[in-house]
């Protein structure tokens, strides 16, 4: 099996474990990236059954509207059920880097209003500790090189993620060098630097279930 067929094999199973919660009236939170496009295609199939989603980026949105399926502000809707998205790695205690395609402060902000948080992977996200990939933190660009140093303090080695704006209109530092032993914590102390909008950290919120594409099919990890 390839990784996009991992990838699409955890899209299909996400779609089966929601499509009996789905109502007329149900809004899915929806993620980015590649595992997520791949969810995007098969929810498609299931659009006569519910209402809409909330898109964490405007590349899902443009996705989600391109297969038909209405496209809602979080500020029109009441709360979610549902938020399916991937992940850069995810731990044992399914705790998440998030933010490789920089939508991370988006994501976080829909999987904060989800009730729960399904997360698809392909087998490779899985790590013991957090912290190979590097981690993204997005920042008010005035800020950029204040909030560089103080991750300097904390032990990583920040670069900045070139030519790449936020759909926020903000940067991104992407974060080498850090071991997260402590995942809950870190995110709570880099998210109280001045100047950072969010880390992709997402252990405080972490997912409720992690769907895993291998080799030999998926894997349910809670
Ligand atoms: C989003 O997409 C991000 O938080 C994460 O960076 C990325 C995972 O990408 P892919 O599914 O393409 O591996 O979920």
């Amino acid at each position: 099996m390839t990784q996009d067929e991992m990838k699409k094999a955890v899209a299909q199973a996400a779609v089966e474990l929601i499509r009996s919660r789905l109502s007329a009236d149900s809004i899915v939170g929806v993620g980015t990236g590649s595992t997520a496009n791949f969810f995007i295609d098969a929810l498609a199939e299931l659009k006569h059954l519910f209402d809409g989603a909330v898109a964490s980026s405007e590349a899902t949105a443009e996705r989600l509207k391109g297969h038909g399926i209405p496209v809602y502000d979080l500020n029109s809707v009441s709360g979610l059920d549902l938020y399916i998205d991937g992940a850069d790695e995810f731990d044992a205690g399914l705790n998440l880097v998030k933010g490789g395609g920089g939508a991370l402060t988006r994501e976080k902000i829909v999987a904060a209003a989800a009730k729960e948080f399904v997360c698809i992977v392909d087998a490779s996200k899985r790590v013991d500790v957090l912290g190979a990939f590097p981690l993204p933190v997005e920042v008010i660009p005035m800020a950029r090189s204040l909030v560089a140093r103080e991750l300097v303090k904390l032990g990583g080695q920040p670069e900045l993620r070139e030519g790449f704006v936020t759909d926020n209109g903000n940067l991104i530092l992407d974060v080498y060098n850090l071991e997260i032993r402590e995942p809950k914590a870190l995110e709570a102390e880099l998210n109280n630097i001045v100047g950072v909008v969010t880390n992709g950290l997402f252990a405080r919120r972490g997912a409720d279930v992690v769907l895993m594409g291998t080799e030999n099919g998926v894997e349910k990890v809670l």
